[in-house]
């Protein structure tokens, strides 16, 4: 952006010099040090009070105005918001990014340097945590009125280590100094009732009603993140709740001596905002997960009310029409039978009229089709946890099986026990998606395959009931942090070909298309690409000491670990190579080197079994001569949001090779896709949309269909054929139960060769070797030709525009939430 424009866009206008003032006066009277003792933490945190003082004066503005306008808005209720850092971007959001660099180059600092003293805000596991982020950025850049809601944790995802080769995981505390973007709002708080029993009894009209009598109140404390928007017109907020006990002493166990016994009721309270379960689409299943779930979906829904009734009292005929909230997956499902208690129990609202309501307030997002993820609690936890929820769900139930299924099914028992929220068996349970779509307006899969497979294999029946609830919002990723922000020589050369407008408008980087034969243009696009590798060759280093060489192609990887994703298909492919380089060490291959980065749920045993696999390869591979180089692997510890911030611009591939049917989009694949990396993947997910949208020359597909998935597992799959009739793969294979990789302890990586073969290979690695192996040949040929290559990374920028999370709400705006942007004076 020219010096002018971002002046125009700051709020306020601010030169470098009064940005200066500004940062040594917070240094000064905020944090009590001066210029020439000031730590690098107390740098950048009076960076970011400078910088606050123009985000609270929008937010304070943008509420105001909502208020006024008595707005419409949407509440993304959400489990997870994986945030990352906030000072860049909030600085960029604000057009104040080049006078802070400028203002902080005088004072001798570098901003990329301060800015890497800010831990992430890792509330979140992985891609449904990060999108929820992308939107309410994208939210707030179209001036949307909405209000993020969820959990304050005070520890988030868990800081991963490797000791020897192993994931190690270790405490997040994200906060433990104090986070200067959050704000506590003690004038917010809510009281939320658990456990306890529900009483039966006549009202004075002679009514039946019912009374929950709670065994336990929770605080609720809200903490509020501003939510800036490109320009910094609309400042939203993201509402976190921490819980606390309701009395600090429970004082009567307290003065009959049991000090530890009155203690223990407040930490209980309090556990329940301190850690974040570290699973990915898996259900934890746990009594603490459940009532996390109730907690901020009680104290949200309060927040809403008290909101709405502040402009239209106990009117509550407005309700739905003022208020929109989308369920971000099945986890805040529990709002939709506490909507119904504060309708029927509290307001004393008639069944129907309350139901009315309900379904048309809330949608929910489906985001995983992966069975193990949908969620199911037990009755009997129900019983002891939410014991009026319970009862209101079993209503709900009768009064949707009775009348919508019966009418529709007359007399099918079957189809009953597949539609009722109630799964009958064993052990009774709660199923949190039928609830879900039972009490949702619209439901929406991810992206388009996705979103088909929902209504053809996941909820066919409730979609014959209900054609119109259905439909398709493919993901997105604001443009901002992962173009604008991560990538700053990219984006300055795209500003000086096209202008600076894309950050809003991305369809204008198809304009990059006309440059993509150019060889002016190629060279600097590809020099800024290999810069990038270089700032990662560094980064590699650091934090595996592995040197590699920047003119080799960088292969990237970077997700959760999981089976379904495949990276162990990855590995048997490096180890492929390896052993073919080892037959013929003057193989004419162009050096690689595979780079991944990934988290794996702690409990979750084949899946640390990868990672400590993939690390004994590497440490062999690194540092056998005989291959000369051409070959490194490297496991960069602890990814997260800052560190795929380094990776993303460097990457030549983009690794997304899920078995077909079982990654529902995907979004990491369009953060490598809009820096250039050209995909090597399989059709599924938004793989298929983003090969679609840049041309399938500009891509690698391999693999399966989801239609050939099925029909393999149908006529019965054995991995053994694979093994048996490929003698590279059973090579391999059997390296695992050698020692050559771990010396001396033969047998420590067989659980990999075991899942693959008595384990029946559930993502069909094997079936999938032989095309992967081959697209990987077409990669290397594609890279060998350098022209070619730097088209079609030009072009994977250029035709990325569908992958805008403005677009993706756009989307939800047209076909679920009707909302209208507000101009914020
Ligand atoms: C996920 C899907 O697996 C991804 O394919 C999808 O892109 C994202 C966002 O829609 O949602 N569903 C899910 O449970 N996770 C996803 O990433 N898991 C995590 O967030 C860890």
């Amino acid at each position: 952006m020219t010096k002018a424009k971002e002046t125009e866009m700051a709020i306020g206008k601010i030169t470098p010099k009064q940005f200066k003032e500004s940062i040594i006066k917070h240094l000064n009277s905020t944090f009590g040090t001066d210029i020439n003792k000031a730590s690098k933490k107390a740098w950048w945190n009076a960076t970011s009070a400078a910088l606050n003082e123009f985000v609270y004066d929008r937010l304070s503005q943008t509420q105001k105005t909502h208020f006024e306008k008595d707005t419409r808005a949407v509440h993304y209720f959400s489990l997870e918001f994986l945030m990352g850092r906030l000072t860049g971007n909030n600085l960029h959001n604000l057009g104040l990014f080049e006078t802070a660099k400028k203002a902080l180059t005088e004072l001798d600092i570098d901003i990329n340097t301060l800015v890497d003293e800010e831990e992430d805000m890792a509330l979140g596991n992985g891609g449904l945590g990060r999108l929820a982020a992308c939107f309410i950025d994208s939210l707030a850049t179209m001036e949307l009125p909405a209000i993020g809601y969820g959990i304050h944790y005070e520890h988030g995802l868990f800081r991963q280590e490797f000791k020897d080769g192993h994931q190690i995981e270790r405490p997040d505390s994200w906060r433990e100094y104090g986070n200067p973007f959050e704000i506590r709002r003690p004038e917010s708080i809510q009281d939320i009732p658990v456990y306890g029993y529900v009483e039966t009894k006549f009202n004075d009209a002679g009514k039946v009603v019912k009374e929950w009598h709670p065994g336990r109140i929770i605080k609720g404390v809200p903490w509020d993140v501003p939510v800036v928007g490109y320009s910094g017109k609309t400042v939203n907020v993201l509402r976190l709740w921490e819980s606390r006990a309701t009395n600090f002493f429970n004082w009567d166990v307290f003065n009959s001596g049991g000090y530890h016994d009155a203690h223990k009721e407040n930490v209980e309270s309090e556990t329940i905002s301190k850690v974040l379960y570290p699973n990915d689409e898996t259900d934890a299943g746990k009594e603490l997960r459940l009532i996390q779930q109730y907690f901020f979906c009680a104290c949200s829904l309060k927040d809403i009310i008290r909101r709405y009734k502040r402009a239209h009292a106990d009117d509550w005929s407005n309700f739905s029409a003022q208020v929109a909230v989308q369920l971000n997956d099945t986890h805040p499902a529990i709002a939709i039978p506490e909507l119904m208690r504060i309708l029927v129990d509290r307001a004393d609202m008639d069944w129907d009229q309350a139901w009315k309501i309900c379904r048309e307030t809330f949608s929910y997002t489906n985001h995983t089709l992966l069975p193990e993820a949908l969620e199911k609690w037990s009755v009997r936890l129900f019983e002891k946890v939410l014991p009026r929820h319970l009862e209101i769900i079993y209503e709900i139930n009768r009064r949707f099986l009775e009348s919508e299924v019966d009418a529709k099914w007359p007399g099918d028992n079957a189809i009953k026990s597949k539609l009722s929220i109630i799964e009958e068996g064993h052990e009774r349970m709660v199923r949190m998606g039928n609830l879900s779509v039972i009490g949702s307006n619209k439901v929406n899969g991810v992206a388009e395959v996705h979103s088909a497979l929902v209504k053809s294999d996941l909820f066919p029946e409730f979609n014959a009931l209900w054609t119109d609830k259905f439909t398709n919002v493919t993901n997105g990723v604001t443009p901002r942090r992962w173009l604008k922000a991560c990538n700053p020589a990219l984006s300055k050369l795209i500003d000086k070909t096209v202008g600076d407008q894309w950050p809003t408008n991305q369809e204008i980087l198809r304009d990059l298309d006309k440059k993509a034969d150019d060889a002016k243009f190629q060279k600097a696009y590809m020099d800024i690409k290999h810069e990038n590798k270089v700032a990662l060759t560094k980064v590699i280093k650091e934090l595996t000491d592995v040197d590699v060489d920047p003119s080799a192609i960088f292969d990237i990887q970077i997700k959760r670990l999981h089976e379904y994703k495949r990276q162990h298909l990855n590995l048997l492919h490096i180890m492929a190579l390896y052993r073919r380089l080892l037959q013929n060490p003057t193989m004419d291959m162009v050096p690689r080197v595979f780079i991944f980065g990934a988290k794996a749920a702690p409990g979750y045993k084949l899946a640390k079994d990868i990672i400590y696999a993939i690390n004994k390869v590497a440490d062999k591979v690194n540092n056998d001569e005989r291959i000369g180089g051409k070959l490194k692997v490297v496991f960069l510890p602890n990814y997260r949001v800052s560190l795929a911030e380094k990776m993303i611009p460097a990457a030549d591939v983009s690794e997304q090779i899920s078995t077909a049917g079982k990654e529902a989009s995907g979004t990491g694949n369009m953060k490598l896709a809009l820096n250039g990396a050209i995909t090597i993947g399989t059709l599924d997910g938004a793989n298929i949309e983003i090969a679609e949208e840049v041309g399938e020359e500009n891509v690698v597909i391999f693999g399966l269909t989801v239609d050939e998935v099925k029909a393999l597992k149908k006529q019965g799959y054995n991995p053994w054929d694979y093994y048996y009739g490929n003698e590279e793969i059973k090579a391999v294979l059997d390296w695992f139960d050698t020692d050559y990789f771990t010396p001396g302890k033969p047998g420590e990586l067989s659980s990999i060769k075991n899942s693959f073969l008595d384990g029946g290979d559930p993502y069909l690695c094997l079936a999938d070797f032989e095309s992967y192996s081959e697209g990987q040949k077409e990669i290397e040929a594609k890279y060998k030709d350098k022209k070619g290559w730097a088209r079609s990374a030009i072009l994977n920028t250029a035709y990325m525009g569908k992958f805008n999370s403005d677009r993706s709400i756009q989307d939800y705006v047209d076909r679920i939430w009707k909302l209208k942007s507000c101009t914020v004076k």
